[in-house]
């Protein structure tokens, strides 16, 4: 193959939008800002053409852009606010509601997507474990979640609970 004459292309919905191409080295670049929580991987197909002909020289060639997950995201509760209630009288220990908390980074990478959950106020009154589930009675509460991985505060989520 006459590499002099070599123009290299490249094919695919994100070509020459989300990546280019130099035409005479091959390298393919990113134009734009990836964000693996919009488009987690690319399709594309190079070709190498020559330049006056527009013939190919070789086959097509397929290939896949994973865009690697970093840890930008907080996790969120699933609702702003969580009402529950509980017997008077009922046992210390007993489960009164379970709040939840979503990360939208990739799950497959480690602490990328773990949570903890913390009561802020009402501690002394209820506790509460690391998957979100809250025990023993009392009503007001204010959780917090943060990821793990970075230890970046997440979302506020208020917790009701009333006597029944
Ligand atoms: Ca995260
Ligand atoms: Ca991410």
């Amino acid at each position: 193959m006459n590499r002099k004459n070599a123009k290299y292309l490249l094919k695919g919905e994100s070509a020459g939008k989300v990546f280019r191409v130099n035409a005479d080295t091959g390298d393919v670049y990113a134009f734009e800002r990836l964000d693996r929580e919009k488009v987690s991987e690319y399709h594309l197909v190079a070709l190498v053409v020559d330049k006056d002909t527009d013939k190919n020289l070789e086959s097509p060639s397929s290939f896949t852009i994973k865009v690697h997950d970093i840890n930008d995201n907080w996790p969120v509760f699933t609702h702003r606010l969580f009402n529950s209630s509980v017997p008077e009288m009922s046992a210390m220990g007993t489960s009164v509601i379970r709040v939840t908390a979503v990360d939208a980074d990739d799950p497959t990478v480690a602490d990328h997507t773990s949570v903890m959950y913390q009561i802020l106020k009402g501690d002394d009154h209820f506790g509460i474990d690391e998957s979100g589930l809250w025990d023993l009675p009392l009503w007001a509460c204010t959780t917090w979640v943060w990821g793990r991985g970075r230890h970046t505060p997440g979302s506020d989520a208020e917790g009701r609970l009333g006597w029944q």
